[in-house]
């Protein structure tokens, strides 16, 4: 049921400085921007220029509280790689499927995410310690 790579995410303590970064060493450009206050995050995603459409993007995570997902994430493992992130049609039958199989979702249901996605996570302890989200794109939005 997965459909694509959607973004690979990394968790950052200076999001501009984040971006700064990946722009002057690999020439990524800034795709898009938000703040995600129920996720805790201020939050860009990336993209290699001449690539918008359905890449795979870099989404870096800045956290906006110490006690967010990503503050708590800094404090115990520093910055780097956080989750990973896979595109699905339907993110409630990909996460009603996980769970048949017995993996354990974060979420009863769906909350939003970036460009108004909706997202679930798989606990990473039932993903080889992998982080995984679920990701459905908004409708009115088809590459992201
Ligand atoms: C924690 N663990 C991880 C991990 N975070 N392993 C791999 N990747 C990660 N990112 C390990 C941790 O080392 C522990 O292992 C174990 O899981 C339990 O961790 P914990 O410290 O007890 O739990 P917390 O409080 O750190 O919570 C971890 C979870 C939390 C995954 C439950 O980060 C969470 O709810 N994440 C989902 C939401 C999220 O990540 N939001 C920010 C991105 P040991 O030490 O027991 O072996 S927002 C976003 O992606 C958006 C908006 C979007 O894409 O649209």
């Amino acid at each position: 049921f997965v459909t694509a790579i959607d973004h690979v995410g990394i968790a950052v303590p200076d999001l501009d400085a984040a971006i700064e970064f990946h722009r002057a060493h690999f020439g990524l450009e800034v795709a898009h921007e938000e703040v995600n206050e129920e996720q805790g995050v201020r939050e860009a995603m990336l993209r290699a220029p001449g690539t918008a459409g359905t890449e795979t993007q870099i989404q870096l995570l800045a956290p906006l509280r110490d006690d967010s997902a990503i503050g708590k994430f800094l404090s115990k493992s520093g910055p780097g790689l956080q989750q990973l992130a896979y595109r699905v049609s339907d993110v409630d039958a990909a996460a009603a499927a996980l769970r048949e199989k017995g993996l354990r979702m974060l979420y009863e249901e769906a909350k939003r995410g970036t460009s108004n996605s909706r997202v679930n996570f798989v606990h990473p302890k039932d993903a080889g310690g992998v982080l995984v989200e679920l990701v459905e794109p908004a409708k009115d939005n088809a590459a992201h």
